[in-house]
């Protein structure tokens, strides 16, 4: 860097110095801590988000949430060139960034990092970073903070997008480095459009809802999702979409809403009562990247079916792996190619979950939690499907299998328009439009949810009927020092502390088809244990137990 460049940093710094005796670390999805800790590590984030622009020569985002934590939370993470999360392999320089602990330290790291790297200050392009953030009150401070930290590389743009779901972000960014439009507005138009043609493919003899049954009321987790998801039913033309929660009636972003909430505790959020028993409900988390569907139980107060982020998978591989047979059912095209679809769980999923679609013959592959894991693995195949039983989750298609079903839809429109082949073409088609291909979106999801039902024809219990979740029971556990539980095999086995595993195993044992695991949080101070048995009593038991040898272990 020059002596310009170095100054520039300097003077900036000094105004942005780290908080005393906190240690940060790039987790799960980006740095999360109290909001009141996070000036300098998003300041820190902007230079980082610039260095990473001028390597890449592309856009990069900068999202300030901190997604299903609490309202006092907030966190900021990288959108790499591709929307996805920053590479892995910038993490470490991304945790001693934020951690130098004085502005002459913070040069010679990046001094060092950028002559490692080999990264230009006087490449063609000058950075260019798309800054949002979620409905948090701390959100607006920091992002002016991360305005500055971009600031201070010599020539480097931020552009302010201001309120945005986070997946709304990573689409921009992606859509911006191919080349596509990549406003809000653009973004609207792509799913509303993407649905509509959907809806317009819906085989003429399936029975759509009844009168009963077409309305969705969805919680907003008084975030900044219901509030986009009011924006885009204006163009769904007829489905009904009631928000509640939206962030506009006076509620706490996540408190006793929202996904997480509904997910963990299975219980109907803040809003919700007997009066909705029997309509299809679903939830969204507090930036909008995590959706589960459920519907209220009238015999029981408070109590829910919960369809989660496995139940969801379901559906869409279903619905994938209906329009893939079609497809290779087709006469007399060129170019025949059979579809490599591919499935992305974690140790979460449920293990119903996992057997149905084992069930379907399809290619099951497991990953530790987080989406930058799932992604990674989704994106081998020409269509990979991941999802996280917390809801979060996406469908990816792969450039050449697009291009493949462009030149494949084209030939059937020449040929047998009207056929259905060329409908079920046209069908993956759309669905790779309306699905976030950067990450999981609960807004696309919700529509491609809702196409889908409509194309089977299903009720919302109906769908849930597809297989019956063993019992789980998901618990935390506050520890001194979390990373001392090292885990292996996507998670599923705790290598350290020693004994512990083996504690786990003699406890698992009791129970009959008791699974369990336990692993450190990436967005929470805590350990998390999730058990699975043949009865919910039993699971809660199981639980409990591992959740105590936890806290002996580490406590
Ligand atoms: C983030 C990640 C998810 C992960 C969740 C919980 O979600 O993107 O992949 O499942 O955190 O992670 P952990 O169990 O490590 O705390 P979100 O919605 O908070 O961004």
């Amino acid at each position: 860097m020059n002596e310009q460049q170095q100054s520039l940093i300097l003077e900036s710094s000094s105004r942005f110095l780290p908080p005393q005796g906190v240690k940060l670390s790039y987790g799960t999805a980006g740095f999360r801590a109290d909001a009141s800790l996070l000036q300098s590590t998003v300041y820190r984030v902007g230079i980082l988000a610039a260095l990473r622009s001028l390597k890449t020569q592309s856009v990069i985002g900068v999202m300030i949430t901190a997604s299903h934590n609490k309202v006092s939370d907030n966190g900021v993470k990288i959108a790499d060139p591709n929307g996805g999360m920053l590479s892995q392999h910038w993490e470490p320089f991304a945790d001693a960034l934020a951690n130098a602990p004085s502005p002459q330290e913070l040069i010679q790291l990046i001094n060092e990092f950028v002559k490692k790297e080999g990264i230009q200050f006087d490449g063609v392009k000058h950075a260019e970073i798309l800054l949002g953030r979620d409905t948090r009150p701390s959100g607006e401070a920091l992002l002016e903070a991360a305005k500055e930290g971009v600031a201070s590389i010599v020539g480097a743009v931020a552009m302010d997008l201001g309120i945005l779901t986070t997946p709304q972000l990573h689409w921009m960014v992606w859509a911006r480095n191919k080349g596509m439009k990549a406003s809000e507005q653009d973004y609207v138009e792509q799913l509303s459009s993407s649905f509509r043609c959907l809806m317009d493919l819906i085989p003429s003899q399936r029975s759509k809802f009844d009168g009963t049954n077409d309305k969705l009321v969805v919680d907003g987790a008084n975030g900044v999702g219901g509030l986009k998801l009011k924006v885009l039913e204006k163009l769904l033309n007829g489905l009904l979409i009631e928000v509640r929660n939206s962030s506009e009636d006076g509620g706490v972003l996540n408190e006793g809403v929202g996904a997480d909430y509904v997910q963990k505790e299975k219980v109907a959020p803040h809003g919700f009562g007997s009066s909705d028993a029997g309509i299809r409900c679903a939830s969204l988390d507090g930036d909008a990247d995590r959706l589960v569907y459920f519907t209220v139980n009238p015999e029981s107060s408070g109590a829910i079916d919960l369809v989660d982020g496995d139940k969801i998978l379901s559906l869409f591989a279903l619905f994938i792996r209906e329009q893939l047979s079609i497809l290779n059912e087709r006469e007399g095209t060129k170019n025949n190619h059979q579809a490599r679809l591919g499935i992305v769980q974690t140790a979460y999923a449920n293990g119903a979950s996992t057997n149905y679609l084992k069930q379907l013959g399809l290619e099951i592959n497991l990953t530790p939690t987080g989406v930058k894991y799932l992604h990674e693995k989704a994106a081998e195949f020409d269509i990979g499907i991941y999802f996280e039983a917390n809801g979060h989750g996406t469908i990816l298609f792969s450039e050449s299998f697009v291009g493949w079903l462009e030149a494949t839809t084209n030939e059937l429109s020449a040929r047998s328009k009207g056929s259905d082949a060329e409908k079920a073409a046209l069908r993956l088609l759309a669905t790779s439009r309306l699905i976030n291909q950067a990450v999981g979106d609960a807004l696309s999801g919700v529509l491609l949810v809702e196409v889908i039902l409509q194309h089977m024809g299903w009720s919302i219990h109906r769908w849930n009927e597809l297989y019956h979740d063993l019992p789980s029971r998901q618990l935390k556990v506050k520890v001194a020092d979390r990373t001392a539980v090292i885990t292996t095999n996507a998670e599923t086995v705790v290598v350290s502390p020693p004994g512990l595993q083996e504690a786990i195993n003699n406890e698992t044992g009791k129970y009959s088809q008791g699974r369990c695991f336990v692993r450190p949080s990436g967005t929470e101070d805590v350990v998390r244990v999730y058990a699975e048995a043949s009865s919910q009593e039993a699971a809660d038991s199981l639980a409990n137990s591992v959740a105590k040898l936890v806290d002996q272990f580490l406590g």
